[in-house]
C-alpha cells in the first residue's frame, strides 16, 4: 500500500532500515513553510543568513550561493527543492579506540582529523599493491554514506513512491539544524550535533523527501545537555567558538587547514599547533565523548594517527595519490598539505626539520616558501626561548 505521509509505523520502519544500512541512529525532520514567521525553517534561515552576512564563512563561497531571488540556497530547503516536506537524517558513528589529539604524542608528529582516517579492505587480493604498506585503501565518508543512503532511498521509493534526494554535505540545507529538528541530538556549544549515548563523533547523511510528517509522528527534540560546561570554548586554540553554539569558521583550524587557499594569516599559525588536516580538539575535550561507543566496522589506517611530519613532508605526487586519492585529504591536495606540514614543523620547534624547511623555502612555490620561512624563524625563536 502506498503511504502519503510519515506515520509512526513508517517512521519505525525507516529507523530499522537505517540501522540495517549501518547507521547508528536516524530521525525525520518536518520541513515547514519557511514564510511562516515562527517555523524552525525561518529560524535556521535567519541564523544562517546573519552568519554569512557577518563574514563567518571566510572564503567558503559555496555556502554563499543564492537563487535568482537572492535567497541563500543553503538556508532554506524549499527554496531549492519546492516539493521538500521532510528530511531523513541518518548519523554514522566514526569513533575508534585510537588516541585523542589532546593526548601526549611525539613532538615530531602531526594530527589528521579522525573522520579522515578511514580505509576499506581491498576486495580483490590480486589488486593488492605491494608498494602500498597497508591492506587498507583510502575511503571517504561522503561516498560511503551516500551508498548507505541509496539503499534506504530505494526501499522508501518502492514503499511510498515519494520524491527523494540524497546528500552528504552538498545539499541545500544546514544538516546540523535538520539533525536537531529530527531529534538526532542537540547542538553543542562547539556547534556539533551530540547524542547523549553516541557522543558527537557522528557524520550525517540526509534524504530530502516529499512526504509530510503526520502530527502524531513528530520527532522528540533532544534536550540541550551542555549545562554550564564550556570546555570546548576554553580549549579552542584559535578562539573560533566566539559564543556558545556559534563559530567564526574563518578562525577554525579545520577551515584554515582544509578549505583556506593561499597563505594562512600569520597570527593564526602558532595556535594551529600540529594540526595538518582538520581539528578534533573541541570534540576531544567534550565529556559526552568519553564513553562514546566505538564503531567496530570503522577501519582506521594506523599510519594516519599521529602521522610523522617528515613522512608527510617526504611524499612525492605518486605517494600522495597512493595514500590519499579517494580520501578526504584529496580535497586539500598535496601543496596545501605541505603548507600545513611546514607550519606544524615550525610549531614543533624541532631543529631536525630545518633541512626540509630550507628546501621548501627555496622551492619557488610562494605559499610554501613563505610558510617554511615563517617556520624556520619559529624554530629559532623556540630554541632561543629554551636556551639558558
Ligand atoms: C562548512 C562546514 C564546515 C566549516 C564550518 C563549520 C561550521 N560550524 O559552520 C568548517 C570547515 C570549519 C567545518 C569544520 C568541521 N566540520 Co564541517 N561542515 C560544514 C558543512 C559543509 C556546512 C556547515 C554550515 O552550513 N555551516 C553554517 C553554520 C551557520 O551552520 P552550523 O554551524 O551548522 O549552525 C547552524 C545550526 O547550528 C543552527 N543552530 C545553532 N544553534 C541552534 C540551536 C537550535 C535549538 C537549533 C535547532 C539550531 C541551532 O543554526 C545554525 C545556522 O543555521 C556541513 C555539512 C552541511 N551541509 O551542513 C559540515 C559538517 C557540519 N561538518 C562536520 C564535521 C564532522 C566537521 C569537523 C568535525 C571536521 C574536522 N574534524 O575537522 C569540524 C568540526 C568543527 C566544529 N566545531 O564545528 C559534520 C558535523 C557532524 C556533527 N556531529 O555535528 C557535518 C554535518 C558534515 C557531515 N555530513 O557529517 N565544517
Ligand atoms: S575544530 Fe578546532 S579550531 Fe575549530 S572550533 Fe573546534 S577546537 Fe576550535
Ligand atoms: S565540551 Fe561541554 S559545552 Fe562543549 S559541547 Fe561538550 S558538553 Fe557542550
Amino acid at each position: 500500500m502506498l503511504t502519503a505521509e510519515w506515520t509512526p509505523e513508517l517512521t519505525q520502519w525507516l529507523r530499522t532500515l537505517a540501522l540495517e544500512a549501518g547507521f547508528d541512529t536516524a530521525g525525520i525532520a518536518p520541513v515547514s513553510d519557511p514564510t511562516s514567521p515562527r517555523s524552525s525553517e525561518r529560524l535556521t534561515a535567519e541564523r544562517f543568513s546573519s552568519w554569512i552576512a557577518a563574514g563567518r564563512a571566510g572564503e567558503m563561497d559555496y555556502l554563499k550561493r543564492r537563487d535568482d531571488s537572492g535567497i541563500l540556497l543553503r538556508s532554506e530547503v524549499r527554496a531549492a527543492i519546492p516539493w521538500a516536506r521532510s528530511v531523513i537524517v541518518c548519523a554514522f558513528n566514526y569513533n575508534t579506540t585510537a588516541p585523542l589529539s589532546t593526548d601526549p604524542a611525539p613532538n615530531s608528529t602531526g594530527w589528521i582529523a579522525r573522520y579522515a582516517w578511514s580505509g576499506r579492505q581491498i576486495p580483490d587480493i590480486n589488486a593488492y599493491n605491494p608498494e602500498h604498506p597497508t591492506q587498507l585503501q583510502p575511503s571517504d565518508y561522503h561516498e560511503d554514506l551516500l551508498h548507505r543512503l541509496r539503499h534506504i532511498e530505494t526501499a522508501l521509493q518502492q514503499r511510498t513512491r515519494c520524491e527523494t534526494r540524497c546528500y552528504v554535505d552538498t545539499g541545500p540545507l544546514v544538516e546540523r539544524a535538520a539533525a536537531a529538528q529530527a531529534g538526532i541530538g542537540w547542538i553543542g556549544k562547539n556547534t556539533c550535533v551530540l547524542d547523549q549515548r553516541l557522543g558527537s563523533w557522528l557524520l550525517l547523511g540526509v534524504i530530502i523527501t516529499s512526504l509530510p510528517v503526520a502530527s502524531d509522528a513528530l520527532p522528540q527534540i533532544a534536550a540541550d545537555r551542555c549545562g554550564t560546561c564550556t570546555r570546548c570554548i576554553d580549549a579552542c586554540p584559535t578562539s573560533a567558538l566566539i559564543a556558545p553554539h556559534e563559530m567564526d569558521a574563518s578562525l577554525c583550524i579545520a577551515y584554515l587547514t582544509i578549505e583556506k587557499k593561499g597563505t594562512i594569516p600569520e597570527h593564526l599559525r602558532e595556535p594551529i599547533g600540529r594540526q595538518v588536516f582538520g581539528c578534533d580538539i573541541c570534540q576531544d575535550v567534550c565529556p559526552w565523548n568519553r564513553r562514546a561507543p566505538v564503531n567496530q566496522t570503522m577501519l582506521a589506517r594506523p599510519q594516519l594517527i599521529n602521522p610523522a611530519l617528515d613522512w608527510l613532508a617526504g611524499m612525492d605526487a605518486a605517494d600522495f595519490k597512493r595514500w590519499f586519492k579517494g580520501s578526504p585529504l584529496e580535497r586539500t591536495r598535496r601543496a596545501r598539505l605541505q603548507r600545513n606540514v611546514a607550519i606544524a614543523m615550525g610549531n614543533s620547534g624541532e631543529q631536525g626539520f630545518l633541512p626540509q624547511l630550507r628546501q621548501w623555502a627555496a622551492s619557488g612555490d610562494p605559499v610554501l616558501a613563505e610558510a617554511a620561512e615563517w617556520s624556520i624563524h619559529r624554530i629559532a625563536k623556540l630554541s632561543a626561548e629554551l636556551s639558558p
